[in-house]
């Protein structure tokens, strides 16, 4: 029987690697949680939503013939993670991350590592300043334990109610982001701090290149814990393990 993949998606490398199998022509199904309220839309089919933790995606392994998962979710997807983990040793079926490497600080970086959300709140203690905070709607009410500062929330959508944090200006945008718009974004809102997750990659890096540009210091997020799995971190690394899987 031929492969027949689900790609847990919902970042640029998951994106390339829908465009590289609908070209080859492997059967896959992209799967979005459900997060935004148009996600991208992919050249393979695709399903929205839940599965219903670990044993709904075992069933859903099992009833849709699925013969190898591929997880191309971000790095701090890890309840994604930890489920297809768990669900692909039941089942029996073969399980693949898709990660890009973290960022690492180069000269002129002034960085400043947390563990998780919890540390990058506590490392905002201190004065008022003007924080770019790129980590997007599901955090940021936690950031209001630092109600002195002013916020620039970069969010995927409007927010549907207010911001936790009083002091805030909400810029609507989807990334990939360019290092031009994210320093203009920086200067325009006088920025004086960064706070972000280690995600990798290229979709979200432009801020990390504006801010090194500008001499801004960056709060980083370190990445949660996650299953220990066949890991590639390129494409080309995805159909090489397929051949051997
Ligand atoms: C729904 C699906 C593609 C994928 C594009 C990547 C890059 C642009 C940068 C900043 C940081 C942030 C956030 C971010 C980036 C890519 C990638 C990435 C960060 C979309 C998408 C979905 C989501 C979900 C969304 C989260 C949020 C996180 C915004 C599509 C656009 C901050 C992560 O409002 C919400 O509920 C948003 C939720 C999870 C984190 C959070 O806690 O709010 N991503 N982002 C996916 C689903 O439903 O399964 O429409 O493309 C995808 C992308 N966002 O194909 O081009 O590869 O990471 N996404 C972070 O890195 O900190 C923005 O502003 O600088
Ligand atoms: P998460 O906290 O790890 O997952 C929470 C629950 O959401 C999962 O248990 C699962 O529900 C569902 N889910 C997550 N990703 C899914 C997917 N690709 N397909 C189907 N269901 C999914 O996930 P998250 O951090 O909210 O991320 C959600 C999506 O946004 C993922 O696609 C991720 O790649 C993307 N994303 C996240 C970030 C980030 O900062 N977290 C950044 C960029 C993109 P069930 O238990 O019901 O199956």
């Amino acid at each position: 029987m031929g492969a027949n993949l689900l790609v847990l998606g919902g970042t640029t490398e998951a994106t390339a690697l829908a465009r590289a199998l609908a070209e080859r022509s492997v059967q896959a199904t992209f799967s979005y949680a459900g997060r935004v309220e148009t996600p991208r839309p992919q050249p393979i089919p695709h399903r929205v939503g839940g599965f219903g933790g670990v044993d709904g995606l075992a069933t859903y392994l099992s009833d849709h013939n699925i013969t190898h998962v591929i997880d191309a979710t971000h790095p701090f997807a890890a309840q994604m993670s930890w489920n297809a983990f768990h669900a692909c040793r039941q089942t029996g079926t073969p399980l693949l991350a898709l990660t890009r490497a973290p960022w690492g600080a180069q000269t002129g970086d002034n960085w400043r590592h947390v563990p998780d959300m919890t540390g990058a709140v506590a490392a905002l203690d201190g004065s008022a300043q003007r924080v770019m905070l790129a980590l997007g709607r599901l955090h940021m009410d936690a950031f209001a334990a630092q109600p002195q500062h002013h916020y620039v929330l970069r969010l995927v959508d409007a927010p549907k109610i207010a911001p936790a944090v009083p002091h805030h200006t909400v810029v609507v945008a989807r990334g990939p982001f360019s290092v031009v718009g994210d320093t203009a974004l920086f200067k325009q809102h006088n920025i004086d701090m960064v706070v972000c997750k280690n995600a990798g990659g290229a979709g979200a890096e432009a801020k990390l290149h504006a801010a090194r540009a500008l001499g801004l210091p960056v709060v980083m997020i370190d990445r949660p814990d996650l299953p220990t799995r066949d890991n590639v971190a390129t494409v080309e690394g995805v159909f090489d393990w397929l051949e051997g899987n």
